[in-house]
C-alpha cells in the first residue's frame, strides 16, 4: 500500500487541486484523510490511499430518495460545519438526483431521475432515505404518481449498490412506530434483500461520508454485521465508550434532570439512557464539528437509542435500559468534569481505537451498581418473598 510520502511528493499537482475544490489546506485535507481511515478501522498507511481516492477516482453518480421522513438525515449531511463536510461530501459523489436539493421539479425532476439511471446504468449508487409505507399498496406515499413502493424497486434494479441512510430506511424509525397506520416498512423489507444501512435520527454525516470513501477506495462497501450497519461505525455499545462511564462503574448516578447528579455530569442510565444496548459510535465521533460532548449523553440527555431496532422509537424514553453486556472502563472519572477546550473529529477517532482495544478486556460485573435498577428490583423480589413467608424473617 502507498505511503504518504507519495501524497506529498508526485501527487502535488493533485494536492493543490483539491485544495481549491474543497478550499481546505493541504494539511487539514490530509489529516482529515487520515481520521476517515481510522474511522474505518484501516492499517496504518490507507490514509495515502483514502487520500488518493478522494483526489483521482471517478465520482459515483449517487440517486437519493426521499419517503417517509423528516428530510433530517440530508440536513445533517449539509448542516456540518468544520471542514466543509458537505463541500467533501457533495464533491466526493456526483450527487444526480435528490428531490429536496435539485432546482428541478414535476416532470423536469422526473426525467432527471430517469436520465441519471439510464446514463449509469449498473453503476450508480442508491441512496434511500424514509421509511416505506406497504399498507394498502403503498398509497401513503406517492411521487409523481408512483408509489414509494414502485420507484425504490425500480431505481434498486439497475443500481451498483443500495444505501438505506437513516433509522427510517434502515429499520422503519419514527414512522413505523405502533401502531404504524401506514406499514412503514425498511428498504431491506421492500427489496426482499440486504442493503447497508446507516442508522440514526438523524445518522452521523460521518458514518455516511466513510462509507461511500470507503466505496470509492476499495470499489466496495465496508464490511456489516447481521442488521446491515458497518461494523466501524455501529460494532461497539454506546455504553463501551461513553465519557460518563466511569461515573457508572463507580455507581454515580443523576436520578433527576437538573439534580446534583445530572449537573455534575453523572451517568444517565437511570434516567433511561440506552447507550447499554444502543450500538453506534456517536461518543466517540460526536456531532457537528462544535468539539468536545456534542452527543445526546454528552449535551445531558440520556440516549434514546435511536440507531437501534427495538429501542428507539420503541421503548419508553425513560425506561431503564437492558444491560447487553458491561466492560471495564479506561478511567475512573474525576467526580467533576473540567469543561475543556472541545476535542478534534481526529483525537476523537482516536479514542475510538484506545476504546476499543480496552473493550477488549475482561469482563467486569456490574458490582458497583449499588442503588442499580436491577440490585433495586432484586431486593424487592427479596422483600416481597419475605413478607410471603412469615418462616423468613
Ligand atoms: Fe429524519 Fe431521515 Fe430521522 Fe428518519 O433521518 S432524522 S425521521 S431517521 O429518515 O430524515
Ligand atoms: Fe453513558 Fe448512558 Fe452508559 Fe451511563 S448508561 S455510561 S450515560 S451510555
Ligand atoms: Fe441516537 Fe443515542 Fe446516538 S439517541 S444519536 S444513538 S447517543
Amino acid at each position: 500500500m502507498s505511503d504518504m510520502n507519495e501524497i506529498f511528493n508526485p501527487g502535488r499537482d493533485a494536492l493543490r487541486g483539491i485544495e481549491q475544490r474543497l478550499g481546505m489546506s493541504r494539511r487539514d485535507y490530509l489529516q482529515f484523510c487520515a481520521t476517515l481511515a481510522a474511522t474505518l478501522g484501516l492499517p496504518k498507511g490507507a490514509d495515502a490511499a483514502v487520500a488518493k481516492a478522494i483526489e483521482t477516482a471517478k465520482r459515483p453518480s449517487v440517486i437519493w430518495l426521499h419517503f417517509q421522513e423528516c428530510t433530517g438525515c440530508s440536513e445533517s449531511l449539509l448542516r456540518a460545519e468544520h471542514p466543509t463536510l458537505e463541500k467533501l461530501i457533495l464533491d466526493v459523489i456526483s450527487l444526480d438526483y435528490h428531490e429536496t436539493l435539485m432546482a428541478a421539479a414535476g416532470h423536469q425532476a422526473e426525467a432527471a431521475r430517469k436520465d441519471a439511471m439510464k446514463a449509469n446504468k449498473g453503476k450508480y449508487v442508491l441512496v434511500v432515505e424514509g421509511a416505506i409505507p406497504v399498507k394498502n399498496n403503498g398509497i401513503y406515499c406517492k411521487i409523481g404518481g408512483h408509489t414509494a413502493i414502485d420507484l425504490v424497486k425500480e431505481c434498486a434494479a439497475d443500481a451498483a449498490t443500495v444505501i438505506a441512510i437513516g433509522s427510517c430506511a434502515s429499520w422503519g424509525g419514527m414512522p413505523s412506530t405502533h401502531p404504524n397506520p401506514t406499514g412503514a416498512s425498511s428498504v431491506a423489507e421492500v427489496l426482499g434483500k440486504p442493503v447497508l444501512t446507516i442508522p440514526g435520527c438523524p445518522p452521523n454525516p460521518y458514518n455516511f461520508l466513510a462509507t461511500v470513501v470507503h466505496f470509492l477506495t476499495f470499489g466496495k462497501l465496508p464490511d456489516v454485521d447481521k442488521l446491515g450497519r458497518p461494523k466501524f461505525a455501529y460494532s461497539r455499545l454506546i455504553h463501551e465508550n461513553c465519557e460518563r462511564r466511569a461515573h457508572f462503574d463507580a455507581g454515580r448516578f443523576a436520578v433527576q434532570f437538573g439534580d446534583e447528579g445530572h449537573r455534575k455530569g453523572y451517568c444517565l442510565y437511570k434516567l433511561g439512557c440506552k447507550g447499554p444496548e444502543t450500538y453506534a459510535n456517536c461518543p466517540t465521533i460526536g456531532f457537528g464539528d462544535v468539539g468536545e460532548n456534542n452527543w445526546p449523553v454528552g449535551c445531558g440527555h440520556p440516549c434514546i437509542g435511536c440507531t437501534e431496532k427495538g429501542v428507539g422509537f420503541t421503548k419508553p424514553i425513560h425506561q431503564v435500559a437492558t444491560m447487553l453486556n458491561v466492560t471495564p472502563p479506561l478511567q475512573y472519572a474525576r467526580i467533576v468534569e473540567e469543561q475543556g477546550k472541545g476535542a478534534s473529529f481526529a483525537s476523537a477517532a482516536a479514542l475510538t481505537a484506545l476504546a476499543g482495544a480496552a473493550a477488549g478486556a475482561a469482563v467486569m460485573l456490574t458490582r458497583n451498581l449499588g442503588l442499580s435498577h436491577a440490585a433495586e428490583e432484586a431486593e424487592r423480589a427479596k422483600a416481597q418473598d419475605k413478607s410471603k413467608d412469615p418462616a423468613q424473617v
